[in-house]
């Protein structure tokens, strides 16, 4: 026996795609999880009669000979299929466009799209496989659903070449319009009010990002779609919603984002949970859950994430002229000269402690005071960049003190010196690949 199945919490890409698939895989069982979206429902509860769908206890799982999953490729994410998990002799067939999972698949499709039905649709073409219209339609609203209407940044011209057959083929979007409008009713209005008004904002690494923590009072569903609008209605690069359960143990994060650059999904799977570029949650549940931890923790992705691949250590300097603090004024004076350099760091075992330059001179009122040592007259008041900022951090600094040199530090110790001729090759991006 062969079955097809998809994830728990079916959208209408999983729905479609089980259906596809039973297009692609004739005598094959369909088998839908116990969970739906309710607009998923809502669609079934109309149509179910025309489909010959099965639940996970319907069927004896020893027959399974085949199982064709689609639109997941985890097993967590199936529902009631856990004893397949290591059956002998169990042949798996992947259809996805999440990466990853551990299923071990005997023949997979497994590609970065903006919905599993885009690569039903390539079948489906390629095999010439008649499609009805309302058949056209569903498969339709899954890829309008996952690609929020091709705007996701996830959306490929596959994605949007399949829509084209699919109106071909006659899908309607009147019936589309009617089923795929977001759940939006009066729990998700006042979710999204306490959003707006919890809302923290925040600036990193040049992209507006928007935080809000929210309780959660019973379920709540299609939190994402309200999270979208939240994005929008904000008008950030990106938006975070943390939604809490009453007890506080856990804690649902679901993101946003509207740039390519900031890729929601991978952010998501540092947090033990995935998505797409473009959306994505994880739970988090923890005895001693901190809401404001896990926002820092986002925070420092996104900083680490989008750290841009150029480092201080790439374009600074080095190695770095310094003189020890028990240097006399005599010999800096000819160091300087020597090298024609305006200012050296001075360090002591390795330190920087401070800095001396021509201007320092000055401050000198006898010719004897040249046997001084240097730290008598060097400037303590040290301006230097640690190696793990930004470049953009450093050009700041340089900037706003108006200095042509910014030594960077590791630990204490200098391991190089940021010039402003530094700086101009980061800035027209003149570093060799
Ligand atoms: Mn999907």
């Amino acid at each position: 026996m062969k079955i097809i199945t998809t994830h728990k919490s079916a959208d209408f890409d999983a729905l479609a795609s089980v259906i596809a698939a039973s297009l692609v895989y004739p005598g094959s069982i369909p088998v839908l999880p116990k969970t739906m979206n309710p607009n998923v429902k809502a669609f079934l509860s109309i149509h179910k009669e025309l489909f010959p769908f099965k639940q996970a206890n319907d069927i004896s799982l020893d027959e399974v000979s085949t199982l064709i999953v689609v639109d997941a490729c985890s097993w967590d994410r199936l529902d009631g299929l856990r004893k397949l998990k290591g059956k002998k002799d169990l042949d798996i067939i992947l259809w996805d466009h999440h990466q990853g999972g551990d299923m071990n698949p005997l023949w997979m499709c497994q590609e970065s799209k903006g919905a599993t039905v885009t690569l039903l649709v390539r079948e489906i073409k390629e095999k010439r496989i008649l499609l009805t219209p309302m058949i056209a339609t569903l498969m339709l609203m899954g890829i309008y659903e996952d690609t929020g209407n091709l705007t996701f940044s996830s959306t490929t011209s596959e994605d949007a070449s399949a829509c084209a057959f699919l109106l071909d083929r006659n899908a309607d979007l009147t019936v589309l319009n009617s089923f795929l409008r977001p759940a939006y009713g009066e729990k998700q209005k006042n979710i999204l009010f306490n959003m707006m008004n919890t809302t923290q904002r925040r600036k990193i690494r040049g992209y507006k990002i928007a935080f809000c923590k929210v309780v959660l009072d019973g379920h709540i569903g299609n939190l994402s779609v309200v999270v979208s609008m939240y994005r929008d209605l904000e008008n950030v690069d990106a938006a975070f919603g943390l939604f809490l359960e009453e007890d506080k143990h856990k804690c649902i994060v679901i993101g946003r984002s509207s740039v390519e650059s900031l890729d929601i999904g991978k952010l998501m799977r540092n947090l033990g949970g995935g998505g797409h570029p473009g959306a994505g949650s994880a739970l988090i549940a923890s005895e001693f859950l901190n809401p404001g931890a896990v926002i820092e923790m986002i925070s420092e992705l996104i900083d680490g994430n989008q750290r841009s691949s150029v480092q201080l250590s790439d374009l600074m300097s080095y190695p770095v002229h310094t003189v020890t603090s028990d240097k006399t004024m005599a010999d800096v004076a000819q160091l300087l000269r020597e090298k024609g350099f305006s200012g050296l760091p001075v360090v002591e075992n390795q330190k920087l402690v401070g800095v001396i330059s021509r201007r320092d001179f000055k401050k000198m009122r006898k010719e004897e005071h040249m046997k001084s040592p240097v730290k008598a007259y060097m400037s303590k008041d040290i301006l230097c960049v640690d190696s793990q900022k930004s470049p953009l951090e450093a050009v700041r600094l340089m900037i706003k003190h108006d200095i042509g040199r910014v030594p960077v530090i590791q630990d204490g110790e200098i391991i190089g010196i940021l010039t402003r001729t530094d700086a101009m090759r980061y800035y027209y991006n003149l570093l060799p690949d």
